[in-house]
């Protein structure tokens, strides 16, 4: 079938090609985030990948996640990115100069920031996945959480110490990446703070020479910009406190914080069920429940939707982006400012814009001035994001909003080319081809 000019594929065929980019993209011990743009493993993308791992084989799901928690720092950070030999990646390693931090593990490379910790969603997913399809399956699966919870709880840890205060309680970034979304706009005011200085050292862009078009990724401005803050944390020794003590950039943000309070609960949930120490769990919910006030609190008292928090500036950011509805992942709010909420959310401005080819929000409304539709974070579709915001809304009990964002999130999919992101009115795939965390949700959605 097709719509416009593109194919769709029936779900077996879409499921079976999901499949497949994930086989190819593995490496043995970890899958790349993608082919050729991003050749090494990713925190989160790792968190998704494995949860589509799940479905094709559990072991491997489990040693995904392996590979990832042999790459957490002694101190319980989960790095953001998990170097393979590949050097055809910049920043790699060598610019990060993460290989004299102490705390870093001896035997892997990683970089030296974190991104949102979704790794205990992944996990429960994997499990459940594994219940509904043997007994053997479920044994693995619930193994290896005895032998992971407590690494993600020192992972947990170290947000709840490091990162949690200073910014209306909402967990501080202290670069862009660490959100995940990287040139969102959310970040425009904060990072025009950041001057880069005269003595940042040189250096050449890979990225832009692999995709089709440059104009997809960030500018060259912005990236001097992430280069300087790099060049900050390379500075401060990769020692947490110092980092965040010296960093230009320092921002609450309300994204990480509701996942941060979602993933704490999910934590503490699974912990009671392997029987877990029962004062660990409590801390843990207790961090959740802060999260999921911070998260409250962030909301804009006339349009209800969530804000970031400038700490250098002193000031909350209105962005119109997909961020803004974060308390919905965790919940927190009264009762009639949650409906509002969901209302946006459903509206004209977001999903229910009448030009968009899946009824799914794109990353930063239509409406808003700072919209790009084939910008990375600026506009586009992210079938990472629909699946983390329906997985929340089935957990809430809202199973007609959750099944309505899988059906449009594999519709948005379904030409099978497994963009990194989607033209939200045409459905063309941009950014990165078979792109393994899209294959991972879509796998999901269709298993
Ligand atoms: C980059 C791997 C990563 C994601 C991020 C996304 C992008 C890396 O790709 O960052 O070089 O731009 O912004 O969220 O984890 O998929």
């Amino acid at each position: 079938t097709a719509t416009g000019n593109r194919v769709a594929h029936r779900p077996t065929s879409l499921a079976a090609r999901a499949a497949t980019v994930l086989r190819d993209n593995d490496t043995g011990s970890l899958v790349t985030a993608s082919p050729r743009l991003y050749p090494h493993m990713w925190s989160w993308d790792a968190a998704f990948i494995a949860m589509g791992l799940a479905h094709i084989d559990v072991h491997r799901a489990v040693r995904e996640l392996r590979t990832l928690l042999a790459a957490q720092w002694h101190d319980g950070m989960i790095p953001h990115i998990v170097f393979t030999g590949d050097d055809d990646y910049f920043p790699g390693p060598d610019r990060w100069g993460t290989d004299d931090a102490p705390q870093r593990p001896r035997d892997v490379r990683t970089s030296g920031i974190c991104q949102p910790p979704v790794h205990a969603i992944a996990l429960r997913r994997i499990i459940d996945t594994a219940r509904r399809t043997s007994k053997a399956d479920a044994a693995i699966a619930e193994d290896f959480a005895r032998d992971a919870w407590p690494s993600l709880r020192r992972w947990h840890r170290w947000i709840a110490r490091h990162r949690m205060s200073g910014a209306r309680g909402l967990v501080t970034i202290v670069h862009g990446w660490e959100s995940g979304m990287d040139n969102s706009p959310r970040w425009d005011a904060p990072y025009l703070a950041v001057r880069p200085g005269a003595d940042l050292p040189p250096y050449v862009r890979l990225d832009v020479l692999k995709v089709d078009d440059p104009g997809q990724r960030p500018s060259d401005d912005e990236y001097d910009r992430y280069l300087w803050l790099v060049e900050q944390l390379r500075r401060a020794g990769h020692q947490p406190d110092r980092v965040v003590e010296t960093s230009a950039f320092l921002v609450g943000d309300v994204f990480v914080t509701a996942v941060f309070a979602l993933a704490s609960e999910t934590l503490a949930d699974l912990g009671a069920e392997l029987g877990a120490p029962a004062a660990e769990i409590a801390e843990l919910r207790k961090w959740a429940g802060q999260a999921r006030d911070a998260t409250a609190r962030s909301c804009h008292p006339e349009t209800g939707k969530a804000r970031d928090f400038d700490v250098h500036a002193g000031t909350w950011l209105d962005t119109d982006s997909l961020a803004a509805f974060s308390p919905l992942l965790c919940g927190g709010l009264p009762a009639a400012a949650e409906e509002r909420l969901v209302a946006t959310l459903d509206g004209p401005a977001w999903s229910g814009h009448p030009d968009l080819i899946a009824a799914v929000p794109p990353s930063v409304s239509p409406h808003s001035e700072d919209f790009d539709p084939r910008q990375y974070w600026r506009g586009p579709q992210w079938p990472v994001l629909i699946w983390l915001f329906g997985w929340a809304f089935g957990l809430r009990g809202w199973e007609r909003h959750a099944s309505e964002f899988r059906a449009q999130g594999v519709h948005l999919a379904s030409d099978g080319s497994f963009g990194e992101y989607y033209e939200p009115f045409t459905g063309e795939p941009l950014g990165s081809p078979n792109q393994s965390w899209t294959a991972a949700v879509v796998l999901d959605w269709l298993c």
